[in-house]
């Protein structure tokens, strides 16, 4: 303990309208967060007062992030404020850095009432760069919406905030600091922890350690290259890769966390993870990875960069599920994908007769799913896989998800894909972005486009791009009942569906962060050709897409900022 207790304040603050959480969590700049007044203490102090006080009292909560710029700052705020908020134990990782799936391992580790991650994930870091918060609940996973609204409600009216000022955390040392408080207030621990190790030990428990031993480090292993991109997963690839699983050093690259992730983007796609790609192009290395700032997406590739969708690894894992001794032991509930997700998995449930959902994009929606032991795998065409170890998308598990097959097929990564086209046919599926766009435009897009698509003639309209028809057999905008508490969630995304089962989708970002974001998703099976060009592919969907939304002429764009 401390030698006086510590004072804790009531400070009177403004509120902010714009403290709404979107897809995940709330981000802004981080000049926001740092040169607003009292931004991050109001929107902490509103986390802290949606949760109710006799749930609060002496509680436990996690704190981490992706290491990013303002980090440790912000944790020193959340562990003063949590302090006067009644809280009663924090557990914060080493140096304030944890990733966001291992959040929830911690969380339920410690049983803890929730845990506050530190990250605008994929989004560029560094002074000039994003700031983020996340608020995952007592099951590990992200809070619902009924959750992020009540906060988002709080702030909106936010008079006063509770801290603790005096209060100095040391984040380097790892294990038990107490401080004592003044007056009623209980004294708050604090446990600096390992995380690292304690998602290892959930991972031991997943897959077949030794099989994957065998394949990186034993006789004849294959050659790995995974790329961390300076974001928060570079000491658990280090450890749990080359350390446990006998990885050579030269297959772990940019895994030292920096705070401005290297002056890059730590988003794992073709563009962003152009260092990767180039790296694999010669043969050099038979399977490679990516991560995004905070780990919980994973992009993979084959030999000479074989690109694989995150919708066909989802169903691949899907197909393969086996592979991997959890669901041997836990077996398999059902499958679950975000709606712009590709429809791949939907035949591979259909095969293996396993029930399927389709839930808004964000990963909010897997976890009342999984809670009531629904489904046991699910997946985002934005990168992001997991089953339901845990809450939260989880990246490195993804990897491992890969190799499990890869060690039990002994096949490629490639021809492991193209056996499942084979198999399947295949989904050709690709993502426009239009990226800081103008939000009045979009907004006024959006909605001309709902109420084209709305009116009865829309349906059986047909449209001819070349030698192809595409015929509309639905259109909507999409909306979710949850199967298990049947709350609504309304204006998830206009999707048209043509009646060969090709769908075109239109969504706003919640997660951009420069104006606003447009995405367009497009989709299409094909039976017979499997072995052409997605854009290609793609490009009749795709002219159909542009001309009925008319989003050239509305934004002055002459095409996508990004393609994935
Ligand atoms: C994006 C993705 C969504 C994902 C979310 C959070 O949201 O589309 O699938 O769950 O990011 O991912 P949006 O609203 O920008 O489309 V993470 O790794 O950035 O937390
Ligand atoms: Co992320």
């Amino acid at each position: 303990m401390e030698n006086s207790p510590l004072q804790v304040l009531t400070v009177a603050t403004a509120p902010y309208p714009d403290q709404r959480p979107s897809s995940s969590g709330l981000r802004k700049k981080v000049s926001v967060f740092q040169f607003k007044r009292s931004y991050l203490h109001n929107f902490i102090q509103s986390i802290f007062s949606s949760i109710d006080l006799r749930d609060r009292q002496g509680s436990t909560m996690v704190v981490g992030g992706d290491g990013r710029f303002f980090n440790r700052a912000a944790i020193e705020v959340i562990v003063q404020m949590a302090a006067a908020n009644g809280v009663g134990r924090l557990i914060i990782g080493h140096h304030g850095i944890m990733s966001t799936p291992a959040v929830p391992c911690v969380i339920r580790k410690y049983k803890a009432i929730g845990g506050i991650i530190l990250t605008a994930s994929h989004n560029p870091g560094g002074p000039d760069g994003d700031f983020g918060i996340k608020f995952n609940t007592a099951n590990g996973g992200p809070a619902s919406e009924a959750v992020t609204s009540k906060i988002f409600q709080i702030s909106r009216t936010l008079e006063k905030f509770a801290i603790c000022p005096g209060l100095r955390v040391d984040l380097e040392t790892l294990g038990k600091q107490a401080f004592d408080l003044e007056n009623k207030f209980k004294p708050l621990t604090v446990e600096i922890v390992d995380s690292v190790e304690s998602y290892a030990n959930l991972l031991r428990n997943i897959f077949d350690f030794a099989a994957l031993k065998d394949l990186l480090s034993g006789e004849n292993p294959i050659r790995v290259r995974i790329d961390a991109m300076h974001g928060v997963l570079g000491p658990y690839v280090k450890r749990i890769l080359c350390k446990e699983l006998g990885c050579p050093a030269i297959s772990a690259i940019n895994c030292v966390p920096m705070e401005d992730f290297g002056g890059q983007h730590p988003d794992p796609n073709l563009t962003d993870a152009a260092e990767l790609v180039d790296s694999m192009r010669d043969g050099s290395f038979d399977f490679g990875a990516a991560f995004d700032g905070d780990g919980d997406r994973n992009m993979i590739l084959g030999k000479h960069g074989f690109f694989v969708t995150p919708s066909d690894s989802l169903a691949v894992i899907a197909d393969n599920i086996f592979c991997i001794p959890y669901f041997q032991h836990s077996g398999v509930r059902g499958f679950a994908r975000s709606m712009p997700t590709s429809t791949a998995l939907d035949r591979v449930a259909k095969a293996t007769k396993i029930e399927i959902y389709e839930t808004p994009a964000g990963w909010k929606f897997f976890g009342n799913l999984m809670d009531a032991g629904l489904v046991s795998l699910c997946g985002e065409e934005s990168f992001g896989t997991g089953g339901d170890h845990i809450r939260e998308k989880d990246g490195l598990w993804a990897v491992l998800a890969w190799l499990s097959i890869i060690s039990t097929r002994r096949r490629s990564v490639e021809d492991i894909v193209k056996d499942h086209w084979l198999k399947y046919g295949r989904n050709y599926f690709t993502r426009y972005d239009y990226q800081n766009v103008d939000l009045d435009a979009v907004c006024d897009m959006m909605e001309d486009l709902e109420i084209m698509i709305a009116d009865k003639t829309f349906v059986k309209q047909r449209f001819a791009v070349k030698d192809k028809i595409f015929q509309v057999e639905k259109a909507d905008n999409f909306e979710y009942t949850d199967p298990v508490d049947s709350s609504i969630s309304r204006n998830q995304g206009l999707r048209i569906i043509f009646s060969d089962g090709s769908r075109i989708i239109y969504r706003l970002s919640g997660t951009g962060n420069d104006g606003a974001t447009v995405r367009i998703y497009l989709d299409s099976y094909e039976k017979d050709l499997l072995f052409e060009d997605t854009q290609v592919m793609l490009s009749p969907l795709a002219t159909i897409a542009l001309k009925i939304s008319q989003l050239h002429l509305r934004t002055g764009r002459i095409g996508p900022s990004i393609i994935t």
